[in-house]
């Protein structure tokens, strides 16, 4: 048997298990990344994450000519909110709270323009999208039973926010058993130092939470025609 392809990454290399691996895009969403829209009202800067999605569409092309698993995630609730826990209800600004109307439509609610993927990185249909109302990708949702049905062990993470969702999800695996790379430069946060951080924290003390790698690394390993990715670069 030949050993699986490998990723250079932090703190060591992260295998890729033929069949076994799934790409996990989390929040890619309107509301979050585009300008005048939920993530921007709040004052946050959401050119931080819209660097993102050029290194995530050529990952997530090369996922696919690869044959991963790919999942996208929507992070949002039920037209009548009664999925919205009153806590998470009440954050934010009074006039800026789920379920408000906004520049895209009513705030994170299903169905509505903001709420959706952006173009950029439009599942195709038959991949699976995640309906998710909490931070984690798998409270509350079908996401381990299809990772499990599938046969997946080890997930490549990518998506926003890198402190939030994409922690809590990368968390939440980890405590399923799920080996998971965060790819460095397909995650943001609107946060330059809570997006160094939040990369640091997910690999260090050997690993505590899993690996993290840039996509360049990744793609070498997918596809191995490529050239070949430099050596980790510390974070
Ligand atoms: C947030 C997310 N930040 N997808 N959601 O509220 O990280």
């Amino acid at each position: 048997m030949t050993a699986p392809p490998t990723v250079p990454a932090e703190p060591g290399p992260f295998p890729l298990p033929e069949g076994r691996v799934a790409l996990l895009l989390i929040d890619m969403q309107r509301d979050f990344l585009l300008p005048g829209g939920f993530g921007e009202s709040l004052g946050n800067d959401v050119s931080q994450l819209q660097r993102v999605v050029p290194p995530l569409q050529e990952l997530l092309a090369a996922a696919r000519a690869a044959g991963l698993l790919v999942v996208h995630t929507r992070e949002g609730h039920l037209a009548d909110l009664s999925d919205c826990p009153p806590a998470k209800l009440r954050r934010g600004a009074p006039s800026k709270r789920i379920g408000d109307p906004g520049p895209y439509g009513r705030i994170l609610v299903r169905g509505e323009f903001g709420h959706d993927i952006v173009d950029e990185l439009s599942p195709l249909p038959g991949e699976a999208v995640i309906d998710k109302p909490g931070k984690g990708a798998f409270y509350a949702t079908g996401l381990g039973a299809l990772l499990e049905e599938a046969g997946i062990t080890h997930l490549l993470v990518t998506g926003v926010t890198t402190e939030v969702c994409v922690h809590t999800t990368v968390r939440e695996a980890n405590d399923r058993g799920f080996d998971c790379l965060v790819v460095a430069d397909c995650v943001g946060s609107y946060f330059p130092e809570f997006q160094r951080v939040g990369l640091q924290m997910v690999s260090a003390q050997g690993g505590i939470f899993g690996w993290v790698a840039d996509s360049a690394a990744v793609l070498s390993a997918l596809d191995p025609a490529r050239s070949p990715a430099p050596a980790p670069s510390a974070v």
